[in-house]
């Protein structure tokens, strides 16, 4: 059958006979309950419920949700995500979402239903707490960066999968611009608040950070260091109070490692700067210093469980035992250079992430559901300011002491 857009009314027919899907839901497809939930920027997300169980059912659209069809996107970034969900859940058993069936040529993944899981930015704007957030995410990027590299995977099996993930030219197109250049000038699909003008327009002119940030690109265009997740955002990742699962990879390609998880920190900042709006006095200063633990869980779990696999899982091409053995060298020093410079990359990507968002084109909740938009002007301006320094001095946010201070400095302003 020829690619079609699911619907509520044509779901149960077209999947009720697919084993994978009808043996997890259960009962008559006629009488399943079908709700479409997608309120992601690009795709339809069904949630299928029947006598015995649930599914997510994830079907992309030929073009980008978000601006309609004038905006063509190719179907084939579907088998990238699956691709990716099926990597991660080796790299990083236990924190994707399990896939249960995948159709190419509608384009479609069926996978575990997250419940009582919730958007993650959801319950920050809500003002609740997650059990082993930080340290999870920071896992999760090390995990997925160890193991999906050379220093991990044999060469030809790296190479090939660089090889295969070179086909997804769009999904990167879209990073591309959106981060790390429509921030910085007066792109088409741009759009600010407008008492943040005056901020944007210093920003806009600042030659310096714009040459920096497009090193940062270059970087993330011709680095294949591992595979990426590519949209590690707080819309990204469900929880409930102890536990967290990291979903659509569909910005998935090979890239630099700090890339995840300098993003990652990224949407924990903006959630930090955006929390005036959304908290009451009384609950506010505690909130925020939660979110400040969990960036700091985060930076530390990630490099904490990098050593690990450095000393375990080291079985690729790069840094081979003998190279140091033979003479009784240690790995341990090239191992801590290593994650100086994945910090300090980190570090500079968080900043260019707080940009885009509030920037370019794709905003997130956090500041954009803040109806006064003075008070939203005010908060993003610490948010832009705070990525400007991360961008062109990372050295001086490396420790995290540092960058704690940091948030806290530009918080106050
Ligand atoms: C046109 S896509 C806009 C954004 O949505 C996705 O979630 C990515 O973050 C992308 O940059």
């Amino acid at each position: 059958m020829r690619y079609a857009a699911l619907t509520v009314d044509t779901l149960a027919a077209r999947l009720g006979d697919v084993h994978e899907v009808a043996s997890r839901v259960g009962g008559d497809p006629a009488s399943w309950e079908i709700r479409e939930v997608g309120d992601g920027n690009l795709n339809l997300v069904f949630i299928v419920t029947g006598a015995t169980g649930s599914v997510v059912v994830k079907q992309a659209l030929p073009y980008v949700r978000m601006v309609g069809e004038s905006w063509p996107l190719p179907l084939y970034r579907a088998h990238f995500e699956y691709y990716a969900l099926v990597r991660q859940a080796k790299r990083a058993p236990g924190i994707a979402p399990e896939v249960f069936y995948f159709d190419k040529p509608q384009a479609l993944i069926v996978m575990e239903y997250l419940y009582p899981h919730t958007i993650l930015r959801r319950k920050l704007i809500k003002g609740e707490r997650v059990a082993q957030l930080g340290e999870t995410i920071g896992q999760f990027c090390a995990r997925t960066a160890f193991r999906g590299s050379e220093l991990s995977l044999a060469s030809p099996e790296k190479k090939q999968d660089v090889g295969l993930f070179s086909g997804n030219v769009a999904i990167p197109a879209i990073t591309e611009s959106l981060v790390f250049t429509d921030p910085y000038y007066g792109a088409e699909m741009n759009h600010h608040t407008p008492e943040l003008s005056p901020v944007v327009d210093e920003l806009r002119r600042n030659a310096p950070l714009k040459a920096k940030v497009q090193r940062l690109l270059m970087k993330f265009t011709a680095n294949t260091e591992t595979m990426l997740h590519g949209d590690l955002h707080s819309g990204s990742i469900m929880a409930t109070d102890t536990d967290v699962r990291v979903i659509d990879p569909e910005f998935s390609q090979y890239g630099p490692m700090a890339f995840d998880l300098g993003m990652a920190v990224a949407n924990f900042l903006m959630a930090y700067f955006s929390q005036p709006a959304h908290r009451q006095e009384d609950d506010l200063a505690a909130y925020q210093a939660w979110i400040l633990e969990v960036i700091e869980a985060c930076f530390t779990s990630f490099d904490a469980e990098f050593r690990h696999l450095w000393q375990t899982e080291r079985t690729g091409i790069l840094f081979p035992r003998a190279l140091f053995e033979e003479q009784g060298n240690s790995a341990d020093d090239a191992c801590d250079a290593l994650l100086g410079e994945i910090r300090l990359d980190a570090l500079a990507y968080c900043g260019i992430e707080m940009h885009r968002r509030v920037l370019s084109l794709a905003h997130n909740a956090d500041f954009e559901e803040i109806e006064d938009t003075a008070l939203r002007a005010r908060l993003e301006a610490r948010n832009v300011l705070m990525g400007q320094a991360l961008i062109l001095n990372p050295e001086a946010a490396c420790d995290i002491s540092a960058l704690i201070d940091l948030a806290q400095a530009y918080n106050r302003q």
